[in-house]
């Protein structure tokens, strides 16, 4: 038996335009997801445990000019053992946060391999994609053109709307644009599934 409200969404994801976005936040150990969070709830830096579980806050997110939304977050732990778990948080999301360390090398294909299996998902086709590439104040950060070929964005297919925002948790910056454009991809998204709806009624 589902949750009534999972249910109504996943079969009407367009009825309920005012109510709260599910985004998962989802990218290897260590990338920066907790940091993210955390920066987007309290506005300010605050130190991090790696997560066992998960994190979830709900929190408004300004849009420019006086639009805003609310976006229900669900941190997820990113350690080998726990991705397994990721599928169970993705099911009904709105969007995706994935979030890399852009001076992670090493482990950037990694990454790319867990993006491309989440995203491969049928219950995910479709959903929008933030890829935040984190850690940009590091003078060792990788070019974002080299990030966005490693991480094969491109082969994501026609189906998966994504955006490439760097980004520095720590300070905040990039969060808030890549969200506007998150929140622009699942509108865009919204208003196409509407129109398939109606198309297939006449
Ligand atoms: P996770 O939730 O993805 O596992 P965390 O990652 O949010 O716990 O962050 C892992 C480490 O990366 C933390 O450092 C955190 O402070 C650091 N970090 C996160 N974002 C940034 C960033 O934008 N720039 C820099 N330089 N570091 C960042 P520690 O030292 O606690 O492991
Ligand atoms: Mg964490």
């Amino acid at each position: 038996m589902g949750n009534g409200l999972s249910d109504q969404r996943s079969l009407f994801p367009s009825l309920l335009p005012f109510q709260s976005l599910h985004i998962v936040i989802l990218g290897l150990d260590c990338a920066g997801k907790t940091t993210v969070l955390y920066r987007l709830r309290f506005n300010e830096f605050v130190n991090t445990v790696p997560t066992k579980g998960f994190n979830t806050e709900k929190i408004k997110v300004a849009l420019g000019g006086s639009r805003t939304a609310t976006f229900h977050f669900w941190d997820v732990g990113g350690q080998e053992k726990l991705r397994p778990l990721w599928r169970s948080y993705t099911r009904c999301a709105d969007g995706l946060v994935f979030v890399v360390d852009s001076v992670d090398a090493e482990r950037m294909e990694e990454a790319r391999t867990e993006l491309h299996k989440i995203t491969r998902l049928s219950e995910n086709h479709g959903v929008p994609v933030l890829v935040v590439a984190n850690k940009q104040d590091l003078r060792n950060s990788l070019p974002l053109a080299e990030i966005e070929e490693t991480l094969a964005l491109g082969e994501l297919g026609a189906a998966t709307p994504w955006h490439l925002q760097p980004a520095c948790a720590i300070i905040g910056e990039g969060l808030d644009e890549g969200l506007q454009r998150l929140h622009d991809m699942i509108m865009k998204r919204r208003k196409a599934l509407r129109q398939q709806r109606q198309r297939r009624k006449r």
